[in-house]
């Protein structure tokens, strides 16, 4: 297992922490990092009392890991984060939230997995905007698996509509 979308969000403390947060767990994951999306300013998805976000992805490759391995990586890296998990409030607010959104073995087949606890593909990507806007960004052509072209999924009239409150930030990763 080689390459993996991770999706990047955050809406605690501030734009600025966020930032800095998103840069720190950028540098952790080092020489892996492929691609990073621009970042964008989202309205909170699933709870609506709760602070915009800022989201990006970055695409991966770590030919050492497998499944298991890059889940207690991101798991690693929002602990460091000093991410604090609030069993009552699942779509709350959180300082950073690294999710796997998808999974690539080294001939580029999509992993699939119907773990509870790593579900992949991710089972909610299809539907979130602050994840395809920024893929579709760096990889126009990317492949959402089991549901087909990024670009294609975007021009659904909701997912459209909540594409166009996915707004770039200017702040930059890289
Ligand atoms: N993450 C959540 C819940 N809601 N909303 C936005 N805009 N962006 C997120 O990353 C996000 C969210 C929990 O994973
Ligand atoms: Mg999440
Ligand atoms: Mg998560």
């Amino acid at each position: 297992m080689t390459r993996v979308l991770l999706s990047l969000g955050g809406n605690l403390g501030g734009p600025a922490a966020v930032l800095a947060v998103f840069r720190k767990t950028l540098a952790a994951l080092g020489d892996a990092v492929v691609a990073v999306s621009p970042v964008y300013e989202t309205p909170p998805w699933g709870d609506p009392d709760q602070p915009p976000y800022r989201n990006a992805v970055v695409l991966a490759d770590r030919p050492d890991l497998d499944p298991e391995a890059w889940l207690a990586l991101t798991q690693e890296l929002e602990n460091t984060a000093g991410r604090v998990r609030d069993p009552a409030r699942r779509f709350g607010p959180r300082v950073l939230d690294v999710d796997i959104i998808a999974a690539w073995d080294e001939s580029g087949e999509a992993v699939h997995s119907d773990d509870e606890r790593l579900t992949l593909p991710h089972p909610r990507a299809h539907l979130r905007a602050f994840v395809l806007v920024p893929w579709s960004k760096i990889e126009p052509d990317a492949v959402l698996p089991g549901h087909g072209p990024v670009a294609g999924l975007l021009t659904d009239t909701t997912l459209a509509a909540d594409a166009r409150q996915v707004t770039p930030t200017g702040e930059a990763l890289g």
